[in-house]
């Protein structure tokens, strides 16, 4: 399977992603990268750190003259704060000249539904910046990069992934009247990545509300994939099922809370017949994918026992408002154990839209690892006659 990791702190030097068992031969673009970079830094409801950050991807291992070697992969994103953070963060410990300047930024009074106390708890630290630097979303730019290489590598194979939010505080579009054409045509387009124009300017309008009133907004949004075979992921065993392991890699978003695949918990509402999606075949519209068997409905969101079905794979996620309030809920100081207002950081208002994009990087993630293990993961040669025998099988 494909492995990714990804280090840094949010203020820290930089961060770095890791993919290993990248199968070797396939063409990489590096601009194809920065550009899925680009879109998780857009968004209405950014804060002011996304006017600092230009997310740019640098190689330093794992492919050569534009093509994967099959070694492990490592991509850079520089980190643009860097130098108003070196001496808050510097390894080394800030230089004696600094030190009097005392810019540690310590944090003692922990934000309701963050990372900080439970944190601080469990790695035993007095300064909470040390959980809360590397729990941020500013980590999300590696995951996308990973994500970027995934794609390119599923765009070979025919699976095309795309997003967009469908809901934002209590702005939300109609339940899925839209095909994966038209979100994939307009997606950047939307400043929330909103596909209906109507809803688009309810959910600004609430954005800009929260923006004034010192708050925070959550919201949903979908991840389509479209072009994938009969049979990724398998039902042997829990963990390599392929709706566990989509849900498993939503739900490790930062501020993600809930996470369902098609019809989701709207199937537990209603009678099996009324669920199930019906199955008939017709050879002429034989798709090489799903071998002809198709569904006149999708309640199961293209995974059946585990493993894809042929059908379009639907995923919801729900991202709860983040947990920075400009105006601070009320907390407790962990050195004095006296009330206080939670620590107020620089922060977004709303990053629905960017976690639909990361949203996005997950599943090829995932679905690269789930193709890999299908069809082997040395190179393009051995895993293109492996798809292709697949495919040409009669049933
Ligand atoms: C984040 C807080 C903000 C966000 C950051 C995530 O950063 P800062 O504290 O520097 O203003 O902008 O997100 C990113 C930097 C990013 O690239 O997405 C947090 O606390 O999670």
């Amino acid at each position: 399977m494909i492995r990714f990791s990804t280090a840094g702190e949010s203020h820290g030097r930089a961060l770095i992603a890791l993919v290993e068992s990248f199968p070797a031969g396939y063409a990489i673009s590096i601009d194809g990268i920065d550009a899925q970079l680009a879109r998780r830094q857009k968004g209405y409801g950014r804060g002011a750190r996304m006017k600092i950050e230009h997310d740019r991807a640098q190689i330093l291992s794992g492919i050569r003259h534009g093509i994967s070697l099959g070694s492990p992969i490592v991509c850079l994103i520089e980190n643009r704060d860097w130098p108003a953070w070196e001496n808050t963060m510097n390894p080394s410990g800030p230089s004696a000249k600094t030190k009097a300047a005392a810019k540690t930024r310590k944090v003692t009074a922990p934000r309701p539904g963050h990372a900080d106390l439970a944190g601080g708890i469990k790695y035993h630290t007095h300064d909470l910046r040390n959980v809360l630097e590397r729990a941020s979303a500013r980590e999300t730019a590696a995951r996308v990069a990973c994500g970027a290489l995934a794609r390119q590598f599923l765009e070979n194979h025919g699976i095309r992934i795309a997003s967009h939010v469908i809901a934002i505080g209590s702005a939300r579009i109609k339940k899925r009247a839209y095909t994966f054409e038209d979100i994939l045509k307009s997606d950047d387009a939307w400043p929330v990545r909103c596909i209906d124009p109507a809803i688009s300017e309810r959910m600004i309008a609430e954005i800009d509300k929260s923006i004034k009133e010192k708050d925070t907004l959550g919201g949903v949004f979908e991840v389509r994939i479209a072009g994938v075979p009969v049979g990724l992921g398998s039902p042997a065993q829990w963990s390599s099922r392929l709706d566990a392991m989509l849900a498993a890699a939503m739900m490790s978003i930062q501020s993600v809370k809930g996470v369902e695949i098609g019809d989701g918990f709207d199937t537990s509402r209603r009678r099996g017949s009324k669920v199930h999606d019906r199955i008939s075949f017709d050879d002429r519209s034989a798709s090489s994918t799903n071998k002809g068997f198709h569904r006149r409905t999708n309640a199961a969101g293209g995974i059946e026992g585990g493993m894809s079905n042929g059908e379009e794979i639907v995923i919801r996620v729900a991202c709860k408002p983040i947990s920075t309030l400009r105006q601070p809920l009320e907390t407790v100081d962990i050195v004095t154990k006296a009330k206080a207002d939670a620590q107020v950081e620089r922060s977004d208002t709303c990053v629905v839209p960017a976690a639909a994009v990361v949203g996005e990087a997950m599943a090829a993630m995932i679905l690269a690892s789930a193709f890999t293990d299908k069809f082997g993961h040395d190179s393009r040669a051995d895993i293109d006659a492996a798809y292709s025998a697949y495919l040409n099988r009669e049933y």
